[in-house]
């Protein structure tokens, strides 16, 4: 990449090898569910996940929707965190396209949402209120330090929900982060998931889409609702294939991008200008603050760190987020915070 570009992971570039592989993909018409290498990718994330089939979308905010869509009816509610990306970051999209109304329940610091919040959240039959039909965790919790949640946790909320009836969905965006922080599988950590999108096109490096996975009869019901948001593709073989390798060969570095998040992190807390908490960086987030006595504000600082070649990005005047991923090597955290320390008053 031709800058150090901490803003996010889906500012990665596509490696040689996807490019190479894109260029040389089979190709065929993928909503007549012919395009070879979607198909493949589908089967292998479906495998890799533990679930029966999987679909490809064109973002994590598609597979999010068309997830939610095909998991509810107009009128119908999700309980999800306060905090969650499709809570905040999705334009309303379940609400504006499917009628779908969210209940949001405060995010902890450690990610999770209470059990006790959740079971109180589960409306009772009563013609007045909402039907709760579905439950939905983030992870990793992307605005909460990028933290993950334990199996333990997804298990337990899993009970709540088949205990009421209701399905489970993980936006599982960053899914392969999580399980590499908790040394876990990924196929255990969603086992109690009715569904989950996990994306291709962040630290997994592909330029495009996420794929969902669920069961046979749950992915025919997607797949109808990616036809009606207009996502179905045609020869999208292309973007798969960098994505079967995003999942076959980019899952297995995230440690990297963890222990470059907590050199950053380590380097950030000697620092006198600045607070970060450690125990909140488990994954390839770091979020951090401007000491109330220091007289610049984030955007004036991200904006000097831009002449050092160093991207990062506000949340508001004093907060900044720094996201690490395959382009970032140690020295690029060094170069960063050499820059930091000569700009920072
Ligand atoms: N997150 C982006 C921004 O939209 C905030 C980022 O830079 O972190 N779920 C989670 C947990 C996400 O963090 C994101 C993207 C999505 C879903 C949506 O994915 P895309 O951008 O592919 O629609």
């Amino acid at each position: 990449m031709d800058r150090v570009d901490l803003r996010s992971d889906t500012v990665t570039w596509p490696t040689p090898e996807m490019r190479q592989a894109m260029a040389e993909a089979a190709v065929g018409d993928d909503v007549f569910g012919e395009d070879p290498t979607v198909n493949a990718l589908q089967e292998a994330a479906a495998r890799r996940l533990g679930k029966e089939a999987g679909l490809f979308v064109a973002s994590g905010t598609m597979g999010n929707l068309v997830a939610i869509l095909a998991h509810c009816g107009r009128g119908d509610e999700v309980i999800l965190g306060d905090k969650a990306h499709t809570f905040v970051y999705e334009a309303g999209g379940i609400a504006a396209l499917g009628g779908i109304h969210p209940h949001p329940v405060p995010v902890q610091r450690d990610g999770t949402l209470p059990l006790e919040m959740i079971r109180a959240a589960i409306r009772p039959d009563n013609i007045h209120m909402p039907v709760t039909r579905l439950i939905a965790l983030e992870n990793t919790q992307g605005t909460v330090g990028g933290l993950p949640l334990t199996k333990e946790y997804t298990d337990a909320v899993g009970e709540i929900a088949r205990a009421h009836g209701l399905a489970l969905h993980i936006d599982g965006a960053r899914i392969f982060n999580a399980a590499t922080a908790l040394g876990c599988d990924v196929a255990d950590l969603v086992a109690a998931a009715d569904s989950v999108t996990f994306c291709l096109s962040k630290g997994l490096c592909a330029p495009v889409g996420s794929v969902l996975v669920g069961s046979h009869e749950f992915i025919a019901r997607a797949r109808r609702a990616r036809k009606i948001v207009g996502g179905g593709m045609r020869q999208a073989g292309i973007l798969a294939a960098a994505g079967l390798i995003a999942l076959e060969k980019m899952t297995g570095r995230l440690a990297e991008d963890h222990a470059n998040a907590r050199r950053l992190a380590e380097g950030l807390a000697a620092l006198p200008q600045f607070e970060v908490d450690l125990a909140q960086v488990q994954t390839n987030m770091v979020f951090f603050s401007l000491r109330p006595e220091v007289p610049i504000t984030a955007y004036e600082l991200a904006e000097r760190l831009k002449r050092h070649n160093v991207w990062i990005m506000c949340m508001d005047e004093r907060r900044f987020r720094a996201v690490t991923h395959y382009w970032i090597r140690p020295e690029h955290i060094e170069q960063t915070l050499a820059a930091i320390r000569q700009e920072t008053p």
